[in-house]
């Protein structure tokens, strides 16, 4: 039997808007309803923003509770919580959710390796910062999902393992599409996977029109893969995804026409190495 393919939701992100999509979650209770039917449609685990009221990016850890918390009340699901945030964010800003102890503690949470245009902006990581956010990452006991918006970022990772920072084998997220880094092509895919520290996994979120292709990449690949509203709006050309669960829906439709079943939550837990 093939190895069960992870889903990933990234539900809400920082860019993503209301105006852009009436469907995007932003309260605690529309995250855990959406993040509920993800899990129902075969997402293992979803990747983690919050915001406020008003709907601005946040990484505020009282925001991050109160979703967290709803989330678990309603499902199974991992909670992997961003360190990215918004651009222009400060590292102390990002690094709210790693304030979250005992029962409100995330599974997973993301380190981005290096700086990139990000549209007509920066994600901006210099190494000191990176080193940063790993420390307190490795500090919570967490495994970290490495961003890889570039395949100088899978090498980065060799350097923070030498450092002691993160532990290989790990789990990688390869970021195709965001205007300004690099695009998604087959080819690229080979080559970031052919980068991989041995015995790393890897999951591929493809930004824009390119996000549900990139599933049938991943699956075809032995790989995993993570949609959502973060990424993408459409769950079809001009027609807008009614919620996360409907992209999560469709990305397991094309896992299984591949031979992979969505992974449980358990068996993500066992596939990306989570204590
Ligand atoms: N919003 C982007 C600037 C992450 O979540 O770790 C960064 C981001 C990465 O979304
Ligand atoms: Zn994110």
């Amino acid at each position: 039997m093939s190895t069960p393919m992870v889903i990933t939701a990234a539900m809400v992100g920082a860019e993503t808007t209301r105006e852009q999509t009436p469907h995007l979650p932003i309260t605690a209770e529309e995250i855990a309803e959406d993040a509920a039917r993800c899990r129902e449609a075969g997402a293992a685990m979803v990747h983690l923003h919050v915001r406020t009221p008003d709907g601005k990016p946040s990484q505020d850890a009282e925001l991050f509770r109160a979703a967290i918390r709803a989330i678990r009340k309603r499902t199974d699901v991992l909670i992997q919580t961003s360190t990215g945030g918004a651009v222009g964010m400060t590292v102390d800003q990002r690094c709210g959710p790693l304030t979250l102890t005992g029962e409100d503690r995330p599974d997973m949470a993301t380190l981005t390796t290096g700086t990139v245009n990000f549209g007509e902006e920066v994600f901006w990581n210099p190494r000191p910062l990176v080193r940063d956010i790993a420390k307190r990452i490795r500090a919570m006991g967490l495994r970290p999902e490495l961003e890889c918006f570039d395949v100088g970022m899978i090498d980065e990772a060799r350097y923070l393992a030498k450092e002691g920072l993160v532990d290989l084998p790990a789990h990688f997220d390869f970021v195709l599409g965001v205007p300004g880094t690099l695009q998604p092509r087959p080819e690229v895919l080979d080559f970031m996977i052919a980068s991989l520290p041995e015995g790393s996994t890897w999951t591929v979120a493809g930004v824009g029109r390119h996000q549900l292709a990139y599933v049938d990449e991943a699956a075809k690949r032995g790989g995993n893969a993570r949609v959502g509203l973060e990424d993408n709006i459409y769950v079809s050309k001009g027609v807008l995804a009614k919620g996360n669960w409907e992209l999560v829906a469709e990305a397991a439709k094309r896992a299984r026409a591949h031979g992979r079943e969505p992974a449980t939550p358990e068996q993500a837990r066992k596939l990306l190495r989570l204590s």
